[in-house]
């Protein structure tokens, strides 16, 4: 990958977009660096978590590429859009949870990729914004859809209608992320929340992803049979076998084997 680097610590992964020179902006390497991301995180079974970040100190993506973007047909849009929505959507159906750690600017297609990651906090100096309607287009990689189902649809539609940023500790009050911390602190606390999760029984916390993600789209009488088949899934593994003796045998489980 040209743009992204993947560092590999234990059992999480943390990848960094790289592309300091345009404040890590979406064009279509990159873009294409995402598809090889997933394929090779989702390759890799010893992964349980993935912390996406960005370079530098100053942005974590500052948006699609306007450069690129700026030449682009109808039709080109249109392909553009779906390379984008396609590849974060994978992002999202991930089988292992992901935790955006925002460290600066996150607008346009850069607040899009930490939405389609499981799990936002970001640093206080983060900004979040779709700049989009000040550019001229609608957001291209899912903003209208995941901002409106994570904050509230009112508070979506005047975020993306004013294309006004916002400041973490705003972003922090409407629900966009989970935590605010100071920059130098942010990394480490990724990384932290991702060795937490990559703790516990890997195959339980990815039924877990998939029920919440799945019974969100559905009704709650199709969304617990949902649930019922994922917990179903779990016995008999031998990490749902250990979890339980250690508990009846009164003492701390052994490491989780993801099996
Ligand atoms: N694209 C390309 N280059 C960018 C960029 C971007 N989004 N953001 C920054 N850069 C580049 C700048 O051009 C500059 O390059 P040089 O001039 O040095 O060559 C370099 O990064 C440093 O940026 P600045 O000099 O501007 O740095 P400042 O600190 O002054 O300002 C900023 C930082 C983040 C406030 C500013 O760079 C900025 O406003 N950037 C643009 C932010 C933005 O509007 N992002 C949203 C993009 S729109 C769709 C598909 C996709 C999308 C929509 C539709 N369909 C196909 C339907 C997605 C849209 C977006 O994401």
């Amino acid at each position: 990958m040209t743009n992204i680097l993947l560092e590999k610590k234990g059992y999480i992964a943390v990848a960094t977009i790289n592309r300091p020179k345009a404040l890590n902006a979406l064009n279509s390497e990159v873009l294409s660096d995402l598809d090889e991301l997933v394929a090779t995180v989702k390759a890799d079974d010893e992964i349980r978590a993935l912390v996406i970040t960005g370079s530098g100190e100053k942005a974590f993506v500052a948006g699609a590429d306007i450069g690129e973007m700026s030449t682009l047909t109808k039709e080109g849009g249109t392909a553009f859009g779906k390379h984008g929505n396609d590849v974060f959507r994978a992002i999202e159906t991930l089988p292992i949870p992901t935790i955006a750690a925002v460290n600066g600017f996150a607008l346009g297609g850069g607040c899009e990729l930490s939405m389609a990651c499981d799990i936002r906090i970001c640093a206080d100096t983060a900004v979040f914004g779709q700049p989009e309607t000040g550019l001229g287009i609608t957001p291209g990689f899912g903003g209208t859809q995941r901002l409106a189902r994570l904050v509230s649809p009112g508070m979506a539609k005047q975020l993306i209608y004013t294309a006004k940023n916002i400041k973490a500790d705003e972003a922090y009050r409407i629900g966009l992320v989970n935590a605010v911390y100071p920059l130098e602190e942010l990394m480490p606390a990724a990384e932290k929340l991702a060795e937490t999760i990559a703790k516990n029984a890997p195959i339980a916390v990815r039924a877990c992803k998939k029920a919440i993600n799945d019974g969100l789209q559905v009704d709650m009488d199709k969304a617990i049979v949902i649930e019922e088949k994922l917990f179903g899934s779990c016995f008999q593994s031998a990490d749902q076998i250990e979890g339980m003796s250690a508990f009846l045998e009164k003492r701390k489980h052994e490491p989780y084997q993801n099996k």
